[in-house]
């Protein structure tokens, strides 16, 4: 939840105190007003929250309980198929619970032992450089609620199975929890705004949306794909591109539809050796030179 950040409906505070949540008119739970009141009060439950507290726990309804049962399991299939080893291997280590929508105090516990991260719960935008940031102290901003059941194939709004199902279980993995936390800490060196765009920018075209070659074919790693049974069987006919740090870091997207442009790596090895030392040792300087290369 970050780059996402644009997209996110915005949590304003009422004159007499409540949480309202501003669902855009195409939103689909827009003309739903049990999804909104829903909305709400989750958003106020996050609000509440205050750090090194348990996270509050949200009572989910049994529809949608029902919308993580249906979207979980076709996941679980599409990932056998077209998810990386590595992935794979975060799921089995962090084994969620498929049939409920697990509370994230309880997504943070299983994943705490596993690779240090804990989870923090967003009511809406959270600043780039907090969210990015916070990942070097090993803690991930998520959202709360669950997608307008009326959508469960894809939603251009990341919730809760995108930010458990896709992050989560990458985030279980010690290499991609690796990963994670070196964007953090190149978010927090880097100092002007256009070097952290650039850093997040190859945050969405790595971690959230990276593909990779495994054993000849191409894979998903990204979360974004991982979390949308939509999205995941229709990345192999995107346009594929070398992993390139430059084109990454100033190739425009909208969040508002499948991602049609990816980037491949060519293995775990070749994300980390050119993703990884990226983020590593990027500046402002080094980011200005990758920038101007391009344009
Ligand atoms: N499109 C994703 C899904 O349907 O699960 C959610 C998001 C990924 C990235 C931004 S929003
Ligand atoms: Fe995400």
């Amino acid at each position: 939840m970050f780059e996402e950040a644009q997209y996110l409906a915005p949590v304003t505070r009422k004159a007499d105190g409540s949480i309202e949540v501003e669902l855009s008119r195409s939103h689909p739970g827009f003309a739903d007003q049990v999804y909104r009141e829903r909305r709400n009060r989750i958003a106020e439950l996050a609000l509440r929250h205050t750090p090194g507290e348990p996270i509050p726990e949200v009572d989910y309804t049994p529809e949608e309980h029902d919308v993580w049962r249906i979207v979980s399991a076709e996941l679980a299939v599409a990932h056998q198929e077209l998810a990386v080893a590595e992935y794979l291997h975060g799921c089995r280590r962090l084994d969620l619970p498929k049939d409920r929508i697990p509370q994230l105090q309880e997504v943070s516990e299983l994943l705490e032992p596993l690779t240090g991260f804990r989870y923090l719960p967003a009511a809406g935008l959270v600043e780039l450089r907090e969210f990015y940031g916070t990942l070097a102290d090993s803690y991930f901003h998520s959202t709360q609620y669950i997608r307008h059941h009326s959508v469960p194939l894809y939603t251009p709004e990341p919730d809760v199975v995108h930010e458990v199902i896709g992050h989560a279980n990458a985030l279980a993995s010690d290499r991609f929890a690796a990963l994670y936390r070196l964007a953090g800490e190149a978010a927090r060196r880097v100092e002007s705004r256009e070097a952290l765009e650039f850093v997040s920018k190859v945050f969405w075209f790595t971690l959230e949306f990276g593909v990779m070659a495994e054993n000849g074919e191409l894979k998903a790693y990204g979360a974004g794909i991982l979390s949308s049974y939509g999205e995941i069987r229709e990345f192999r006919g995107m346009d594929i591109r070398a992993l390139d740090l430059a084109a990454m870091g100033t190739t425009a997207y909208d969040i508002t539809h499948y991602q049609d442009v990816l980037f491949r790596a060519e293995s775990m090895d070749h994300l980390e050796d050119v993703v990884g030392a990226f983020w590593a040792t990027c500046d402002d300087e080094s980011i200005a030179r990758l920038s101007v290369a391009v344009s």
